[in-house]
């Protein structure tokens, strides 16, 4: 009515922005008006920023469905090989920045939203992020999505549609962790289509009865079905038509099913029995991952039959990764369908599988290893326990008779499959044993080791062996970690199935979101000195290389650091508006963001940290007054039942609560706990760090992704040679990053000394005891509380901060050094960044599309596709 107020933006603009035939209004600004209309159903004057925001996206989401849709048609058209990733994690952050990037309108819309009276920096606040992961595994995963459509890669993820995001983390009075649950979806997210039209049915329990014709077929009945329902998240490829798919999966109940034993965003059930790093989701829920399993798997089956090829041909058309074991099931369902369903004979399913699966290890830390009890698993899936049985046993045929298995998929060898003995539980095991025992006479331990299906009460299956035996390829993520899954946890397949099923892709990332999005002065600075659109280096990041010789140019070097700058002063100012408290800018940014865990040492940090303060406190006036000032930043999540982990949290909390507030010292030390970490708050401390702490136990940590995120950034690194760090040293060169600690082969040894000849600390670490006698004489209070995670350290040592620490603190010494010649620092700095371009996400999707999956880019022609 004429008496509203239209307190956004200008009248005439929103007025036109109606009538679709003004021409003075631009086509973004239409679109948004239009759906603040008709999908919202809200009217302009009482618009706020949300409402803004959820218009935007949805008008942004018309664009991304045209190029899907687009490229989906292309795909069937042309029938190209494809590659699907199996995740059971997608931590994919805030969409629309990135859809708007990708899609090359940040700048229509920044105008479009301004012309309706809105900034879209506050408009792009309002996206609460989708956090269907824990960290790394489910971020490279994200990574993944984004370099496949920016490669123009035909790439699927397939993955399950959380209810609830990770839980959000906050922290008490006292400084405990507190979880609530994240309902994501609440607001509806704009981001997904619901394909009501894409479902099948998931059966669980029941009964499977053999076939008895020797062809290893049986029959699963009975049970109860649960319906899979597609949700499709369109992946858009920067500077690119291509948009991919991500299909989530929800769970619907088929007449009256408990969906409650469906939830798997129930982490309080979920962490019950596991207290290992990022390990909700390896929770024995073997219907939660059956059922996407199941889903994805008949979704692709379907995809491939439209095609008309006979289902021998598979695997030329199929390439499926495992994103760590999760989707391991994947494996005997697929035997299942070709063998029950499809008719195929035992060793042509066989054959079909081991030709489509790809495994990729993320870990090699034993208690991370997923296992699944074997009366279980004969409970919820039967016919998937006898398909595991079989698998023990054909192994042991093939192993027998290798000839018989043709290269050649076109002339595949059939021999007869008879197993008398495949009803009796543990009867196939025979073949195996034989086997093992004809290759390594009396080598009974390795037969233990080996197997499958590890003995005990109850008994268990091996996850990561059936992946490995099941797949084309086993890779790890980083060199050394490669090198440790060839040496340690899957050796004896090595030395049986031979090196060549083996290999490596080191990690990467996506520097879409990484550099462009999360630092756009530095990304701007950086195409302006390198004379390239943005998109001539973001999608060949090598050419980064081309800022070495501005290292040294003195005004290149004050632009580089008055970014670094601007970016501390965005953070203060995040951690002002979020927590209240004022950080000061005028420091050295040092930072430490990752899951808690014991292996990652956020423990040697915060003991570090103390023991600065001390020293701090131990200087006269004067001599204090040199030292350099310093911001230490932690974020990160603990599970909810780690104990230590959380102890941990209580520990920094407390210590930031004395540090700061003591007036001797503030100056120069100041301590922050940011609650809740997530990929937003990561994309505004990354571009603030000076230095970034990735301290791990040597040979712990699998890859680790923030590390290239902060050298992309011009952070530098202080580390232990672990995981990427040390790719990174050798691309950037040893000079720019900080080592410290024992090596991986020194490990195990030392770990034996602290069990039968144990030092006491104050003899073998004397500052590192002065720091533990502090805590435990209540300098942060606690009452005593602390001990149990002292104790760690005092006791038995598992992570060595014993024997590391020194050397860790001799390290934060020399990274003072280095900051006071402020020069020499910014050089290292932008070399760091220069040299980073290994670490694209991209070059690692085209190592998995070249050397695993055989795929190639499938360009979307201009014009429709008809
Ligand atoms: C992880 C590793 O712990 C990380 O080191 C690695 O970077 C990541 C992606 O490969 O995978 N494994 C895991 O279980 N969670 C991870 O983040």
């Amino acid at each position: 009515s004429g008496k509203e107020k239209w307190p956004k933006g200008e009248e005439k603009v929103w007025r036109a922005g109606m009538r679709s035939v003004d021409k003075n209004i631009s086509d973004v600004t239409r679109s948004v008006v239009n759906h603040v209309q008709t999908s919202l159903a809200r009217q302009p004057y009482n618009l706020d920023d949300f409402g803004a925001y959820q218009a935007s996206a949805l008008s942004v989401r018309d664009n991304l469905l045209v190029n899907w849709n687009e490229t989906q048609m292309n795909y069937t058209r042309k029938a190209p090989k494809r590659a699907y990733y199996l995740s059971l994690e997608f931590l994919m952050g805030r969409t629309l920045d990135n859809a708007l990037l990708n899609l090359g309108l940040k700048d229509q819309y920044k105008d479009g939203v301004k012309s309706l009276g809105f900034n879209m920096e506050d408009l792009l606040e309002k996206e609460r992020d989708a956090a269907l992961g824990n960290g790394g595994l489910g971020r490279l995963a994200a990574c993944y999505l984004d370099s496949s459509a920016s490669q123009e890669l035909p790439v699927w993820g397939y993955g399950l549609r959380y209810k609830y995001g990770i839980f959000q983390q906050l922290i008490s009075q006292d400084g405990e962790q507190l979880e609530a649950p994240d309902p994501w979806l609440e607001n509806q997210n704009p981001w997904e289509l619901p394909r009501i039209d894409v479902t099948y049915q998931i059966r669980f329990y029941g009964n499977a009865d053999r076939v008895t014709d020797g062809s290893g077929r049986a029959i699963w009945q009975g049970g109860q079905e649960v319906l899979a329902i597609a949700y499709d998240v369109m992946i858009p490829g920067y500077g690119t038509k291509t948009t991919n798919n991500l299909r989530l999966w929800e769970s619907k109940p088929k007449r009256g099913f408990d969906l409650n034993s469906f939830n798997a965003g129930n982490y309080e059930g979920a962490v019950e029995v596991s207290n290992s790093a990022d390990a909700i989701t390896s929770v024995l829920y073997p219907n939660d991952h059956t059922f996407w399993t199941a889903a994805s798997l008949a979704d692709i089956l379907r995809r491939f039959k439209n095609t008309g090829k006979p289902i021998k041909e598979f695997p030329d058309y199929i390439a499926i990764q495992l994103n760590d074991t999760h989707p391991t099931l994947a494996i005997p369902e697929l035997m299942r369908i070709l063998i029950d369903e499809e008719d195929l004979h035992w060793n042509q399913a066989w054959h079909i599988v081991t030709n489509t699966f790809f495994y990729t290890n993320h870990t090699v830390l034993p208690e991370a290893l997923e296992k699944w009890p074997v009366p279980l698993l004969e409970h919820v899936l039967p016919r998937h326990m006898q398909i595991i049985y079989d698998i023990v046993s054909a192994q042991s045929y093939i192993f027998h008779r290798p000839k018989l298995i043709s290269s050649d998929r076109t002339c595949m060898v059939s021999f007869p499959y008879v197993h008398p003995e495949l009803t009796a539980d543990v009867a196939p095991f025979r073949f195996f044993l034989q086997a093992v025992e004809k290759k390594y006479p009396g080598d009974r331990d390795r037969l233990a080791r080996m197997s499958l299906i590890e003995e005990g009460a109850p008994k268990q299956v091996r996850m990561a062996f059936l992946a490995c035996v099941g797949s084309r390829k086993v890779n790890g993520v980083a060199e050394l970690h490669s090198e440790l899954v060839q040496t340690t946890i899957l050796k004896d397949f090595v030395d049986f199935d031979g090196i060549s099923k083996f290999g490596n892709v080191t990690n990467g990332i996506t520097p879409r979101r990484w550099l462009d999005q999360c630092n756009p002065e530095l990304s701007a600075l950086i195409s302006k000195t390198l004379q390239l659109s943005p998109g001539a280096w973001l999608k060949e990041l090598t050419k980064l290389e081309g800022l070495l010789p501005y290292a040294e140019s003195k005004t290149f070097r004050a632009e580089w650091a008055a970014i670094k700058q601007r970016n501390k002063e965005r953070l203060a100012r995040h951690v002002e508006v979020t927590l209240g408290l004022k950080v000061r800018t005028d420091a050295m940014y040092d930072v430490q963001i990752k899951r808690l865990h014991e292996y990652k040492r956020q423990t040697l940090n915060i003991l570090g940290v103390i023991h600065r303060y001390l020293t701090l406190k131990s200087l006269k006036p004067a001599e204090r007054a040199k030292a350099n000032r310093k911001v230490v930043f932690f974020a990160g999540k603990a599970a909810p039942a780690y104990y230590i982990a959380k102890l941990t949290i209580r520990l920094i909390v407390n210590v930031a609560r004395v540090i700061n507030a003591d007036p001797e010292t503030n100056e120069y030390l100041q301590l922050y706990f940011l609650p809740d970490y997530s990929v937003s708050l990561a994309e505004v401390l990354i571009p603030a760090s000076d230095i970034s702490q990735h301290i791990s136990t040597a040979g712990t940590e699998a890859s680790g992704t923030s590390n290239m995120k902060f050298c992309l950034n011009g952070g530098l690194l202080l580390g232990t040679v672990d995981g990427a760090n040390i790719e990174i040293a050798e691309e950037v060169g040893e000079s720019n990053v900080f080592f410290f600690g024992h090596l991986t082969p020194a490990v195990e040894d030392l770990r034996y000394q602290h069990v039968y000849h144990p030092v006491p600390i104050e003899q073998k670490c004397p500052a590192l005891a002065q720091v533990l006698n502090q805590i435990s004489g209540g300098l942060f209070g606690g009452d005593g509380v602390y001990e149990p995670l002292l104790n760690t350290i005092r006791q038995g040592d598992y992570y060595l901060l014993t024997d590391d620490f020194d050397s860790y603190i001799a390290a934060l010494a020399m990274v003072d050094e280095a900051y006071l010649d402020k020069e020499e620092w910014i050089k290292k700095s932008i070399k760091t960044t220069a040299k980073m371009g290994k670490f694209s996400s991209d070059r690692a999707i085209n190592e998995y599309a070249e050397s695993y999956w055989n795929i190639e880019a499938i360009p979307v022609p201009d014009g429709i596709v008809a």
